[in-house]
């Protein structure tokens, strides 16, 4: 293998703590993320929409919709973990959730979705009170923070985003 198309930032972090300058920088980049997936999908063709971004990976498209039910799950998360002691969050198959036939629908579907759902998302976590309250994963029988949701799902955002800049880049698009 030579580069990694896969993790173009590398590995997901779960830090169980961030600063308070950690915290503002990650809430920035969810605020602009959807914005930036918009930029990174403008102008495609359907063809390239329908081109996977690695060998063997999800399509252009895929990823978009991936994005915008991955985020879905982000707002269900910190939402549980605002409201209940420790819950045990759902585990989804996402390979299987890209196998289904919204899968095929225009980006733009997703694109308007991921802004009105991180217009919701955004005050949310900009009210958190307690970045510590924790939630549990259950696969991994693991506990974790708000602060974790924070950067985990900061970081998934402009993974899928480098993910089709590279593409692009690659490609000449
Ligand atoms: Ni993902």
């Amino acid at each position: 293998m030579t580069a990694d198309h896969r993790y173009p930032l590398g590995p997901m972090p779960t830090p169980l703590e961030l600063s308070a300058q950690e915290r503002e920088t990650a809430l920035d980049q969810l605020r602009r993320l959807p914005q930036e997936l918009r930029a990174a999908v403008a102008g495609l063709s359907n063809s390239q929409l329908d081109t996977p971004y690695r060998e063997g990976g999800w399509t252009v498209r895929q990823v978009v919709h991936h994005v915008a039910e991955s985020h879905m799950n982000a707002f269900i998360r910190v939402k549980l973990a605002l409201t209940e002691e420790n819950p045990v969050i759902k585990p989804y198959e996402e390979d299987r959730w890209a196998q289904s036939p919204d899968h095929q629908l225009p980006p733009e579907v997703s694109l308007t979705l991921l802004d009105a759902l991180h217009t919701r998302l955004l005050p949310v976590l900009e009210g958190v009170m307690d970045w510590s309250r924790p939630w549990t994963h259950p696969a991994q029988g693991r506990t974790y923070t708000l602060d974790t949701l924070l950067a985990m799902y900061d970081w998934h955002g402009r993974h899928h985003v480098a993910q089709l800049t590279v593409l692009r880049g690659r490609e000449g698009w």
